[in-house]
């Protein structure tokens, strides 16, 4: 068997760090029976072109971060959802293991165009970059913010009066820098690595949203796949869960340290988080009239689990 794995990252980062090591072991179990190519980010097009090739199956494994397929599969934008996860990445990372929200009925959507994913993981907490202090919702009137090709993550920034603009990543190191945009979310660790702390002279900590992208295959590729193989890349998908979750600590807490020492770090209070929060929190009844017929259904599932999973 030949494989194409696509991610949407470089090497070093999460996702590329995350299709090697599971290759890896993905070749070794099957005794060379399985070979697999990892591409990074731009190998095979942007994110969008990418999400799309999973779903006509041109490519068959990947990671795939749900603001790409907002425009295809509305219910996925919940991950666009400020403050809808707990702050606690382990306990978000339980949800995501374990949630049927998201592993029953949120992959019956993606199933409906041909992507199935097998696993949600988080790459850390998002945080903002700008060039000038963002601290209150007013300091987001009319600021220019870089945002995924996401319908629902606008929405959310135009809660905070911001200026939200797509832009695919590749793009945004320069877009920064010569102004066309005036910040960005992302989590830490694609901060340091995409170099945007140096053409941004602050770094909020804000945890407003977490990062979550999925581990998809073709969904008729998966399941045409021999029975012996498809319980090995089953198996491979549980060991890399903690895996996955380890890299992204460590990749995190390594590039905070290096932003640190040139760019000015602003932690928001729980007090100034929560002028935030309330802004947000009306853009869940807006995903629940707006997202497709199962938005509602699948939002209110995931809330009771997000709920017991706190308590
Ligand atoms: O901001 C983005 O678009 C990129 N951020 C991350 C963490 N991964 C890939 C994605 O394309």
């Amino acid at each position: 068997f030949q494989w194409d794995f696509v991610t949407e990252e470089a090497p070093g980062d999460v996702q590329y760090e995350y299709a090697v090591e599971f290759a890896e072991r993905l070749e070794e179990k099957s005794e060379g029976r399985i070979d697999i190519t990892v591409f990074e980010y731009g190998g095979l097009g942007d994110g969008v072109d990418q999400a799309e090739q999973l779903m006509r199956g041109s490519t068959q494994l990947g990671i795939v971060s749900p603001g790409f397929t907002g425009t295809m599969v509305p219910e996925a934008e919940l991950f666009a959802l400020h403050f809808l996860f707990p702050d606690d990445i382990a306990l978000t990372q339980e949800i995501l293991n374990t949630s049927e929200a998201l592993n029953v009925y949120l992959r019956e959507k993606y199933e409906e165009h041909g992507m199935s994913p097998l696993a949600y993981f988080t790459e850390g907490a998002m945080q903002w970059t700008s060039n000038s202090p963002l601290q209150a919702p007013e300091d987001f009137e009319g600021f220019q913010i870089r945002v995924q090709n996401s319908p629902l993550i606008n929405t959310s920034y135009q809660q905070y009066g911001a200026d939200p603009t797509a832009m695919d990543w590749g793009e945004l190191y320069s877009g920064l820098d010569q102004g066309v945009v005036e910040g960005q979310e992302n989590p830490i660790f694609f901060i340091e690595s995409a170099g945007f702390h140096e053409v941004q002279d602050y770094m909020t900590i804000s945890n407003h949203n977490n990062y979550v992208a999925m581990m998809v295959v073709n969904t008729e590729f998966y399941n045409e796949l021999p029975s012996d193989i498809q319980a090995m890349l089953d198996e491979t998908v549980e060991e890399m869960r903690q895996v996955g979750f380890d890299l992204q600590e460590e990749l995190n807490e390594a590039a905070l340290s290096e932003i640190e020492s040139n760019t000015e770090v602003l932690t928001l209070s729980e007090e100034q988080r929560q002028a935030f929060r309330d802004l947000a929190m009306p853009v869940r009844d807006f995903y629940r009239e707006n997202n497709g017929e199962d938005a509602a259904r699948i939002l209110d599932l995931l809330e009771e689990e997000i709920e017991a999973a706190r308590n």
